[in-house]
């Protein structure tokens, strides 16, 4: 049976529509879940929206709706957003569904069971924006009063919650990175984590008692979870806990919790502690991307330079921005994007590279030879070409299975420049005249190049990738026909978006 492979993007608040943040962690999950797929595990990839909280409210009162109301709207368009740009979520979760209610309810139980939960008031910050709790040494003094780490505003709130013992899991906290080298990357956020653990974990408020947009807490009907215990559970929601446990035995721990870094701290320190409290397994690993920024600029509402990604995709295709952000973007780091830099990539490397070296050869097989190109006589060149490009393949696998996937695009162009130095070298055209046989051994080398380089890549550009395999005969498929191709990439201009 094929070994199981979990993956999950954070699940996004639905109080605004998707931003190019948003695609790109869906694109960067997509592209993983496509690649374990396709090298043969049973994977499960889910994504969704996070639909309670605070938040929430506020954006629906502004808007003089109810929150589930907004819910239904934003979700609609993140759902829609990961249909375009195609994402092959198995799951598109969100947290108002009656089975998610059901699963926040028996991990809160659990830890209740364990004696984690108890009843206190409390008085302290909150920033609304990240739906968090901040201890006083965290803010520091902005224009309008106390700011978060994360630059956002915070409010005084006080009242009765009920308060989950987060102290008492500091030290298996760090027992367990430090078993656990890998479970926070990259290294940076690890660090960054471990320094905080270290410096005292205070226990955690974990109900909410001013509003009621929320997952009621079992025996206590004046009390909604705190929005992220009953969103950090979306994940074993989805894996069938509590009552499919079949289905979460196979899935569950996950392999991987992809999320960008402003939420590491969720993930990679109460979300553990949750479930050591509840006596679940923990993840194998989360990975906190970095941000991607608007010509080098933070993104906000205030600035105005917020860019819907449905436009880019439209203006210059799927394809061609789901390839920009996986190869230009270090993962794990910031990265910056502009519409001339989608474009200078996209037609340097797909249109201008390996595009072209596929349309040359296709064509020409389609004009001089009928479509079909008899065994001819092989050379030493050839079996050098395909072994290039099989490193090239194998090092973006290597790259993908450390999640380097930029590394990993990076070394498939290699392969991609080295057909175009052979065909440049061998020039295939010459021969028709002079040595047909040689031309055939040329063109079928080439074909089996251009086959291992597009497979290789499914997982990046899956549309065109696919596109362009369906045009070409399988490595062992002696009646293939080649007819005249239809460009796949084409040579991009640079449009005017928002961004
Ligand atoms: O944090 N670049 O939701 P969210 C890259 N609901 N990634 C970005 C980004 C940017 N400019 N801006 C945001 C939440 N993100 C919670 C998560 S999970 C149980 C609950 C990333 O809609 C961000 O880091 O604010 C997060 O991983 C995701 O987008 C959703 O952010």
């Amino acid at each position: 049976m094929a070994d199981p492979f979990y993956i999950s993007t954070a699940i996004h608040y639905p109080n605004g529509r998707p931003h190019i943040g948003h695609a790109y962690e869906m694109i960067a999950a997509d592209a993983i879940a496509r690649y374990q797929r396709q090298h043969g595990r049973d994977v499960f990839f889910q994504t969704g929206t996070d639909e309670h909280g605070l938040k929430m409210v506020k954006t629906a009162r502004d808007r003089g709706i109810e929150a589930r109301e907004l819910a239904d709207e934003m979700s609609s368009y993140f759902r829609e957003m990961a249909e375009k740009l195609d994402i092959s979520c198995d799951r598109f979760i969100r947290t108002s569904e009656p089975e998610h209610y059901a699963a926040s309810q028996a991990i809160w139980q659990a830890m209740a069971d364990a004696g984690d939960l108890y009843l206190d008031r409390y008085e302290g910050w909150y920033s609304v924006r990240d739906e968090a709790f901040y201890e006083e040494k965290e803010l520091t003094d902005g224009e309008g009063g106390k700011l978060s780490p994360q630059g956002t505003p915070v409010e005084w709130t006080a009242e009765e919650t009920w308060f989950f013992k987060l102290s008492k899991y500091q030290q298996p906290l760090l027992d367990f990175y430090a078993a656990n080298p890998d479970f926070i990357r990259p290294e940076s956020r690890r660090n960054e984590i471990l320094r905080f653990v270290e410096g005292g974990l205070v226990d955690l408020s974990v109900s909410r008692t001013s509003f009621d947009w929320g997952v009621p807490v079992p025996g206590s009907p004046d009390h909604v979870m705190y929005v992220w215990v009953d969103a950090l559970t979306n994940y074993i929601t989805g894996a069938g806990y509590p009552d499919d446990r079949e289905r979460f035995a196979k899935y569950w721990p996950a392999d991987i919790h992809l999320i960008g870094k402003d939420i590491v701290r969720f993930h990679a320190v109460y979300w553990p502690a949750f479930l050591m409290s509840a006596n679940l397994p923990l993840p194998k690993q989360v990975f906190g991307h970095g941000f991607l920024l608007n010509r080098g600029e933070k993104m906000s509402k205030s600035v105005g330079n917020v860019v819907d990604p449905m436009q880019l995709a439209e203006l210059y295709g799927v394809d061609a921005l789901r390839y920009f952000l996986l190869r230009d973007v270090s993962f794990g780091n910031d990265g910056t994007f502009s519409d001339e830099a989608i474009v200078t990539r996209a037609n340097a490397d797909l249109s201008n590279s390996f595009g072209n070296l596929a349309q040359r050869v296709l064509a020409f097989i389609a004009k001089n030879c009928e479509g079909h190109v008899p065994g001819g006589r092989a050379e030493e060149a050839d079996a050098a070409l395909l072994a290039e490009v099989d490193v090239a393949c194998a090092a973006f696998r290597t790259a993908f299975d450390d999640l380097a996937l930029s590394q990993g695009v990076e070394a498939w162009m290699t392969g991609v420049f080295a057909c175009n130095q052979y065909i440049d070298a061998a020039a295939p055209w010459a021969l028709r005249k002079t040595d047909p046989e040689r031309m055939n051994a040329v063109l079928r080398t080439l074909l089996r190049a251009i086959r291992r380089l597009a497979t290789t890549i499914l997982p990046v550009i899956p549309t065109s990738a696919g596109k362009l395999l369906a045009q070409l005969p399988s490595e062992d498929d002696e009646d293939f026909r080649i007819a005249a191709p239809s460009p796949i990439f084409p040579r991009l201009e640079l449009q005017a978006s928002d961004a």
